[in-house]
């Protein structure tokens, strides 16, 4: 039986790495190295998430203890780290010491970070460790998003490594903490998701092959700013409410986490938007660490990602925490979209 032999034939998460860089004789391991401190950083940030609100329950507890005195400082008496802080460092940590990376950027720092000569890999980072920063405190799905991009001889590693345009990325993914912790990834070929096994601190694949509904029956937005939306965009999401086409109307579903929102959209379809508006003209998401992994997984699973003015994947970012626009989802529906923002000229 096939769902027999998947019970017993467990294909984790470096095992499908490790088949998949089998297939080119000049891979030495080194990416499959880095995604593994990649998924301990997921690991650690998973397992924080779900503690956060034991910790501050513990927290309180610990209060009573020092008055007791019967604990240590080391337990209780460092304030707690934020989460995102904490997530941040972790991941650093774990990217540096893979010796698999040059040059990072995260979205918690505002300067690039140039890995020390002795630690240096081919590998460039780009992440978001913890995103989805309103949603922490409620215990709603966050996330962590990640890219990567490859340079080709060892020259002193410059920002000129990470201004790439998406297109150029070797591979990207994230990993959201949500009813259960799912990490979905891309290495150019398909899309691939794999789930956390708490008992075996594992992840293995449980969603081969994710491909995007061509046309789907939701969109995700902040219609609160709707306001301040240019003509295209209020278009659009008018036509999903009030088809004019005899269709029926669309269903909004909007969490305010990107991770878990396109995470909905890849496994169901529709849209996912963060357009310009008057107040940002650029949107709200980070071009290199935001929207490049994620319109690299739209791509790889037969969805689209369009910025308002040309495909996502082609941007060429100049500043690392540059922002832009997105609509990202099934073909049709970005075929849509474009056609509206072609429409206006
Ligand atoms: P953050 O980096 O402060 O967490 O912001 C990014 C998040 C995305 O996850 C999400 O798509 C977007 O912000 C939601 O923004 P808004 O609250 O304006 O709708
Ligand atoms: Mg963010």
């Amino acid at each position: 039986h096939a769902a027999d032999a998947h019970r017993t034939d467990l294909m984790t998460i470096t095992r499908f790495v490790l088949n998949e860089q089998s297939k080119y004789p000049e891979s030495r391991g080194d990416f499959t190295i880095l995604l593994n401190h990649i998924v301990l950083g997921c690991k650690f940030v998973c397992s924080s998430v779900n503690k956060a609100g034991l910790a501050k329950l513990i927290g309180l507890a610990g209060e009573i203890n020092i008055q007791a005195s019967t604990c240590s400082n080391e337990c209780f008496g460092e304030e707690q780290k934020k989460l995102d802080v904490l997530s941040n460092e972790v991941f650093i940590k774990a990217l540096v010491s893979s010796g698999r990376t040059c040059i990072l950027v995260s979205e918690e720092d505002e300067d690039a970070i140039i890995v020390e000569p002795s630690k240096r890999g081919r590998y460039c980072v780009v992440f978001d460790p913890l995103d989805g920063s309103s949603n922490i405190d409620c215990g709603v799905s966050i996330g962590t998003i990640f890219g990567i991009y490859m340079v080709k001889d060892d020259h002193e590693p410059t920002l000129a490594d990470v201004l790439q345009p998406g297109k150029q990325m070797v591979a990207a993914g994230y990993c959201m903490y949500g009813s259960s912790c799912t990490l979905v990834l891309s290495t150019g070929k398909g899309v691939n998701g794999f789930t956390l096994d708490p008992s075996l601190g594992e992840f293995i694949l449980t969603h081969p092959d994710i491909r995007i509904p061509k046309k789907g029956k939701i969109y995700s937005v902040n219609e609160g700013n709707a306001k301040n939306w240019d003509g295209p965009t209020a278009k659009y999401v008018e036509n999903c409410k009030f088809p004019k086409d005899g269709s029926p109307s669309k269903s909004l579903r909007y969490i305010g986490s990107m991770v878990a929102d396109v995470h909905r959209t890849l496994l169901y379809g529709g849209t996912f938007m963060y357009p310009a508006d008057k107040k940002s003209p650029s949107g709200k998401l980070r071009v290199l660490y935001e929207v490049f992994p994620m319109s690299f997984l739209m791509e790889n699973a037969g969805g689209q990602a369009f910025t308002g003015k040309q495909r996502a994947l082609d941007l060429v970012p100049t500043k690392i925490h540059d922002r832009s626009p997105i609509f990202l989802g099934s073909y049709d529906d970005i075929e849509e979209i474009k056609a509206l923002y072609a429409a206006e000229g």
